[in-house]
């Protein structure tokens, strides 16, 4: 018989709702609150007790399941940016598929964990033509750590890019400063043509930017200085970074961003993009995590 996720993951501190025609995942432990959506796989909230929300969301998202939830964390799967083939979406199509929950539960150590998954299907065999399944397994503790699982069903090697594209929530992101990203190979995509170059100082955010950094796996931690934090990014299996921005007049053009959001978010994301893409061998698997922190400054 069909069961609705409450019935079937009937748990104190997990509660199943609806927002218009999205399905809603709220989670409340002894640690922190979150939120997570089937419509992407996609945390949208994250509040460590005592904490403000580490993630952002746009007042004018749209939640009747037409296009992904503007903020949070959009799950960037198989190919992050713009499509090879024309008529496809930028960043893959699993952000805009209603994924499933597979499992739902506390821990012993008191963090609540839920595992979200989505698979191939008529639809995304003629976009991609590779059979798969993908995993997101969220940990909801004093830190929030996401894995995603590429999962490479079928009899021959695919390669994929992949980020998870996540909007921080800042208190001002004008001159703020994102250290980690120093030595890593710099590609600023709003200079047509920029030549690649070593990234010798510390990134300092001043809208609009749009930057990938190559060759990058260290923790990396979003200097947070009006919010008096640090957001850390812890991640594993990720060798680029990407930092976003829209600034006052390209944030014009997203209908789902105000034109003053632009000072409430910094997208700083981790993944495998461009040239440090990831060849998955048949029947093969590929896991790609990141823990999001608090620090004081
Ligand atoms: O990650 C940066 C970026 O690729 C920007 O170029 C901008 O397009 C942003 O993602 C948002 O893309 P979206 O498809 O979510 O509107």
């Amino acid at each position: 018989m069909a069961t609705t996720y409450q019935e079937q993951f009937s748990v104190d501190g997990i509660q199943f709702t609806t927002r218009e025609a999205v399905e809603l995942i709220e989670i409340d432990n002894q640690f922190a609150k979150a939120t997570i959506t089937t419509m992407g796989g996609s945390v949208l909230s994250f509040i460590p007790k005592g904490q403000k929300d580490l993630l952002w969301v746009s007042d004018s998202a749209i939640y009747d399941g037409s296009k992904p939830i503007r903020g949070g964390v959009p799950i960037c799967w198989p190919w992050f940016g713009g499509a090879k083939q024309p008529g496809l979406p930028a960043h893959g199509f699993v952000r805009s598929m209603v994924w499933t929950v597979e499992k739902a539960a506390h821990l012993d150590t008191g963090e609540t964990r839920v595992l979200l998954a989505c698979e191939s299907n008529e639809k995304t065999l003629e976009q991609w033509p590779h059979v798969f399944k993908l995993k997101l397994c969220v940990e909801v503790g004093a830190s929030l750590t996401l894995t995603l699982i590429s999962a490479n069903l079928s009899d021959e090697s695919v390669d994929i890019t992949e980020a998870l594209h996540t909007y921080f929530s800042v208190a001002n992101p004008i001159g703020m400063q994102i250290k980690g990203l120093e030595q890593s190979t710099h590609l600023d995509k709003l200079v047509d043509n920029a030549p690649a170059e070593i990234q010798t100082d510390v990134v300092v955010l001043n809208p609009p930017k749009d930057s990938v950094y190559l060759n990058q796996t260290g923790t990396v931690s979003i200097v947070d200085a009006d919010n008096e934090r640090q957001i850390v990014i812890h991640k594993r299996n990720s060798q680029s970074s990407v930092v976003w921005n829209p600034g006052p007049e390209i944030v014009k053009g997203f209908a789902d961003i105000d034109d003053q959001a632009w000072l409430d978010f910094a997208c700083v994301e981790s993944g495998n993009v461009l040239e440090d893409f990831i060849t998955l061998p048949a029947k093969a698997e590929h896991m790609l995590s990141v823990q999001y922190l608090v620090k004081p400054l």
